[in-house]
């Protein structure tokens, strides 16, 4: 029999040379395949005496083990070096700014969402996300809304079906569980904005089962109303691009926030066209107030230290109003030549001073 530890190296050696798959198969089955070296090797112990056939089917059984191991290492260490290549082939600059010729558009809901980021961006907030799907709590009773409070039926709710303890969870009816959720887990000073998805149970040319929010909050030990009105005073005037735009406050009621302001922007209506700016009629354009103390209290925040404020806004409307569509219906249709019509082109960055060109 030929010198096993010699034959070992031999093979070892051209195994590690090999640089195919196809050309380490072909190894593989020359040595250990059916009539492969190794195998007629272990064929041949059948002629040899039982105690030299003994140490010599160690020898070929440790062999064989060596051999198929440096094989089976080989094919991974070749399959490996094929997906780095691929991979290198493949390479993407993913930083690389999409080509101007491009035909898709960026969805209007987008654009405005972008835009109002892009804005309250600029006055130090940053954007804050959560889940779609809530517990009764963060949607609710955090929020001042208790289980007999009207607004729960104002909300129309999608609710889940009950898991085993009872406790229902929702689809969110605002965003406000995400600035819940902020107060419980961060201190104050907090200036966040909010947008996503909401959910209420309401369908018809002006109300759609899903619709976007987006919310602020703002908490700090000396905030007040001013801040409020100045920070959204400025916001509807960098978003509408109309530095003297009228902005009226007009008290309302939200159980999550005391006092409570709904905020209209001077506009006229001439033949039915609508014009965002100097008129005399007034258009309702978000809602906000100063955070009831009970509700920063529910999120762990000590109300005689701390004040806030927060305000809302439904993001299909406001882009409705600043872009002149005029059924909110159309928002999701999907329609390729409602998107080439009202869509956005990638290369437009929003920008403080409004509207980009098409
Ligand atoms: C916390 C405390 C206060 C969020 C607010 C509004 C006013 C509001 C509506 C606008 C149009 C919803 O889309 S809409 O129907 N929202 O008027 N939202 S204040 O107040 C909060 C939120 C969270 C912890």
């Amino acid at each position: 029999m030929e010198d096993i530890e010699a034959l070992k190296n031999s093979i070892i050696l051209a195994i590690s040379e090999t640089t195919s798959p196809d050309g380490l198969e072909e190894l593989r089955v020359f040595e250990l395949g059916k009539s492969g070296r190794i195998t007629n090797m272990m064929k041949s112990l059948g002629n040899m005496r039982e105690i030299e056939r003994k140490i010599a089917g160690k020898e070929l059984n440790i062999l064989k083990q060596s051999v198929s191991g440096a094989i089976e290492k080989k094919k991974q260490s070749l399959l490996e070096s094929k997906i780095n290549e691929k991979l290198e082939l493949e390479r993407i600059d993913v930083t690389l700014p999409p080509r101007a010729q491009t035909i898709g558009k960026i969805h209007p809901i987008s654009q405005t969402i972008d835009e109002v980021v892009s804005i309250f961006g600029e006055m130090g907030f940053s954007v804050a996300e959560g889940p779609d799907i809530e517990e009764d709590w963060y949607n609710f009773t955090a929020l001042n809304i208790p289980p007999d409070h009207p607004a729960r039926q104002e909300h129309d709710t999608f609710y889940l079906e009950a898991k085993s303890k009872g406790e229902r969870m929702v689809l969110r009816t605002h965003t406000s569980p995400v600035q819940v959720r902020t107060m419980e887990s961060s201190s104050p000073p907090i200036r966040i904005i909010v947008p996503g998805r909401t959910y209420r149970c309401d369908h018809d040319s002006t109300h759609s089962p899903m619709f976007h929010q987006v919310e602020g909050l703002v908490v700090d030990e000396s905030t007040n109303m001013s801040h409020l009105k100045g920070c959204l005073i400025e916001f509807c005037r960098a978003f509408f691009s109309i530095e003297d735009l009228p902005v009226r406050f007009r008290p309302s009621y939200f159980p999550f926030t005391e006092p409570s302001a709904e905020v209209d922007i001077g506009c006229s209506i001439t033949e039915g066209t609508l014009k965002i700016g100097h008129g005399d009629k007034w258009m309702e354009i978000l809602g906000s107030g100063m955070v009831n103390p009970r509700v920063l209290e529910n999120c762990g925040i000590d109300s005689k230290k701390y004040q806030g404020f927060a305000f809302g806004m439904g993001i299909e409307r406001i882009s409705m109003l600043k872009y002149g569509i005029p059924d909110l219906r159309t928002f999701y249709d999907s329609d390729i030549r409602w998107m080439r019509h009202y869509g956005f082109r990638c290369l437009d960055v929003p920008t403080m001073v409004g509207k980009a060109a098409r």
